[in-house]
């Protein structure tokens, strides 16, 4: 059988999207083939561009018209979290299987009105699936293994951050990333949920509480100019940031450890750095992306002079997804994850299993997102430090 794909959107995530859906088939042997068949946006001419560019098909305009098509098997969603829940729970209904980019939704309720939708079609064999691709480099995907065969012993505690500089510049434009009714919230729902959902992952754990701290550091930006090109509001003169710049925050997870998260768009020099490091009783993983193909691991029960982190190139073919790729050595880098998630959606399809993180697993980020942003609402947990007293000399 062929699936049929429609992709919804076609900014920076509708081309790592295109990149997937194109090279799984080829690297990998798929049960099901696919086939890039019609990518939709509003603007017809960049659209038709973008079709053209990345192979699709076809290009159309009306989002509803093509779910409404017999001919199409999958949804593919990159557009802003403003318009998931919607374009999502119509194309469930129509019977399509469903592909979200992350954060699953804006708000915990649409979030959930999604995941009840995915609930309902898999009853009728139809799959839904979140787009938190980091899961899917090799080497994250080995260190949720080794936890999970118990090789660091009991988690103890873990530190997440993913951190972006790409605000620091005050004259950077108002993008619809900054405005809380397009994007839902900053750096909080757009990389903290990767550092959420991927500590839920290696641990096997949920962060059950959470306390923490949103901030925008730079309030106001300039409008972009209309015909620019850059999604966003256009105008002239400087709008009103309305999401977090930065978000970081403390949980604790299922069996009690603490992780600390920090999300962060204002790591001046630090262009995607998302980090992971898990401690637990018997030794230590550790992931960074910036070193995509390499795992560290601190094993404690080794003779004593030999313990150190030692430097693990996740590029074997025993690794997780590498024997579809180039021999040892020959290193992966970001858009493979995008080629993962499809190997894997496609498998689950075929085989008729639910694909992982399914919307629920999307859900149970949001509301550690929801639950972030009550923290800093009312800030309850912080106490002044006393003021500084004459010291006696
Ligand atoms: C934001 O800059 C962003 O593009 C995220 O939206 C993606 O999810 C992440 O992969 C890279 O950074």
């Amino acid at each position: 059988m062929t699936l049929r794909v429609a992709m919804i959107g076609y900014g920076f995530m509708g081309s790592a999207h295109s990149v997937g859906w194109r090279q799984a088939p080829r690297m990998f042997d798929l049960p099901d083939a696919v086939e890039l068949a019609v990518v939709v946006g509003r603007n017809e001419e960049a659209v038709a561009r973008a079709a053209e560019k990345w192979g699709w098909s076809e290009h159309a305009t009306d989002w509803r018209e093509v779910i409404a098509r017999d001919d199409i098997d999958l949804v593919d969603i990159v557009t802003p979290g403003d318009s998931h829940a919607e374009i999502a729970i119509a194309a469930l209904e129509a019977g399509k299987h469903v592909l979200c980019e992350k954060p699953l939704a804006n708000t915990v309720e649409e979030a959930e009105a999604m995941a009840a939708a995915a609930a309902r079609a898999a009853e009728r064999g139809v799959h839904a699936m979140v787009g938190f691709t980091y899961r899917r480099v090799p080497a994250v995907t080995l260190l949720r293994d080794l936890v999970a065969e118990g090789r660091i012993g009991r988690v103890q505690q873990v530190r997440a951050a993913y951190r972006q500089d790409w605000l620091v510049d005050p004259e950077m434009p108002l993008a619809w990333r900054l405005q809380k009714e397009h994007a839902g919230s900053g750096a909080l729902g757009d990389i903290g949920a990767h550092i959420v959902d991927m500590t839920q992952f290696v641990t096997g754990q949920s962060v059950e509480a959470v306390s923490g701290i949103l901030d925008t550091i730079v309030t106001q930006r300039p409008l972009q100019a209309s015909g620019s090109g850059l999604a966003g509001e256009a105008g002239e003169g400087y709008g009103e940031v309305t999401v977090d710049d930065l978000a970081i925050f403390t949980g604790r997870l299922t069996d009690g450890a603490l992780v600390s998260f920090e999300a962060t768009r204002f790591a001046t020099g630090r262009k995607n750095a998302l980090s992971i490091e898990v401690s637990g009783t018997l030794g230590a993983l550790r992931f960074d992306l910036e070193d995509l193909n390499v795992l560290k691991y601190y094993d404690r029960t080794d003779r004593a002079e030999l313990q150190g982190f030692t430097t693990i190139l996740v590029t074997e073919p025993v690794h997780p997804y590498v024997a579809g790729w180039w021999p040892a050595g020959h290193m992966l880098g970001y858009e493979h994850g995008f080629v993962h998630q499809v190997v894997d959606f496609v498998g689950a399809i075929t085989e008729g299993t639910d694909p992982h993180p399914t919307f629920a697993e999307g859900l149970s980020v949001q509301r550690v997102l929801a639950a972030v942003e009550a923290s800093s609402e009312n800030q309850s947990s912080w106490v002044r430090v006393a003021a500084d007293a004459a010291v006696a000399v």
